[in-house]
């Protein structure tokens, strides 16, 4: 299929491409610690798979808060001020910035994403809706790149949007490293805007990591396509998905469990699996306000105000330098 073009105002970097996983890493973790990344849910099928869990009833995550930036974008726009530039790392389709892009002014908006393709969808989009809005698309592997996104990118104060509560991957002390890095993406004078999914009652958390109609499960599982797709031979029917809330951690914990003895094997590598195991992928972190307030503040982020909805679900938070 050909690429859709690439409107005037926009600009296409890429910086990096998927291909550098390192494979023996993932697989050296899954036999020691029975641990896989959860970044490997994201292939082409698993961001597809990611979007119709934010359509299902219960992942209220998404809507909610669409919710608070469609309700405060002005609110929003006037604390950040106008002309900043607004960087989105993970932007995929972008449609989160939108709310915010049509109030903000900005001097230039950034995404970056590892996925080129929805990246290119959204420039379409973007340059529809606002046609005098400079737009960046940086293609980029955070682990990596990072730094170098510097070197593309126009002078003007910066504004760092990091939606989704994706944050909550991140086990407090990566989540406090992670929070650096956004600082120094930020820069001088830089801000911060931050989603990050509220503490609430874990049936109501439970559930929206295990919807009725099974989206979550096989978003779960396709991680495992995934593997076999990079070269692992393993046998699918043996794993089912589970998440639960770990109250102690405030965490919802995604697991594979094992329903039968099985073996995964990669190479020179042979990993048997028994029956009962439980292979742990994801961590989705629930905060209160202070929670965030704390990791933000020891990765030197000042929180400044924050906005969230009627029943207090999600929220959004503004942090300076
Ligand atoms: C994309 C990280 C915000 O943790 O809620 C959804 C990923 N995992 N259902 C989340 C996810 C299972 C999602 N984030």
């Amino acid at each position: 299929r050909a690429d859709p073009p690439i409107p005037a105002a926009v600009t296409l970097q890429r910086l990096s491409t998927p291909q550098d996983i390192d494979l023996d890493k993932v697989l050296q973790d899954l036999q020691l610690h029975r641990r896989l990344p959860f970044w490997l849910f994201y292939d082409d099928r698993g961001s597809e798979l990611f979007r119709q869990i934010t359509s299902t009833p219960e992942y209220y995550l998404t809507r909610t808060e669409k919710s608070i930036l469609q309700r405060y974008a002005s609110e929003m726009a006037e604390a950040f001020g106008r002309g900043r530039l607004w960087i989105e790392p993970g932007a995929g389709c972008c449609d989160k910035a939108a709310y915010l892009l049509s109030k903000a002014e900005p001097r230039a908006y950034v995404a970056i994403d590892i996925s080129e393709e929805p990246l290119q969808v959204a420039a379409e989009q973007l340059a529809s809706q606002f046609p005098d809005l400079p737009v960046y698309l940086l293609v980029a592997d955070f682990q990596q790149s990072f730094s170098r996104v510097h070197e593309f990118l126009p002078a003007a104060p910066r504004v760092v949007f990091y939606p989704g509560s994706s944050v909550g991957n991140f086990t407090p002390e990566q989540a406090v490293d992670w929070l650096a890095r956004l600082r120094r993406l930020a820069g001088e004078n830089g801000e911060l805007l931050l989603g990050f999914d509220l503490l609430k009652d874990p049936s109501l958390l439970e559930a929206a990591y295990n919807d009725a109609d099974g989206v979550t499960a096989e978003f779960h599982l396709n991680l495992l396509q995934h593997l076999q797709d990079l070269g692992v031979q393993l046998d699918p029917s043996a794993f089912v998905h589970s998440a639960v809330f770990n109250r102690q951690a405030s965490r919802i914990e995604m697991r594979l469990q094992i329903t039968q003895e099985t073996v995964v094997t990669y190479q020179q590598r042979r990993i048997q699996l028994r029956q009962g195991e439980q292979i742990l992928t994801e961590y989705a972190y629930k905060f209160s306000l202070e929670m965030i307030r704390q990791l933000a503040a020891d990765a030197g982020w000042q929180l400044q105000q924050h906005w969230t909805d009627d029943k207090q679900w999600f929220a959004l938070a503004r942090f300076t330098c």
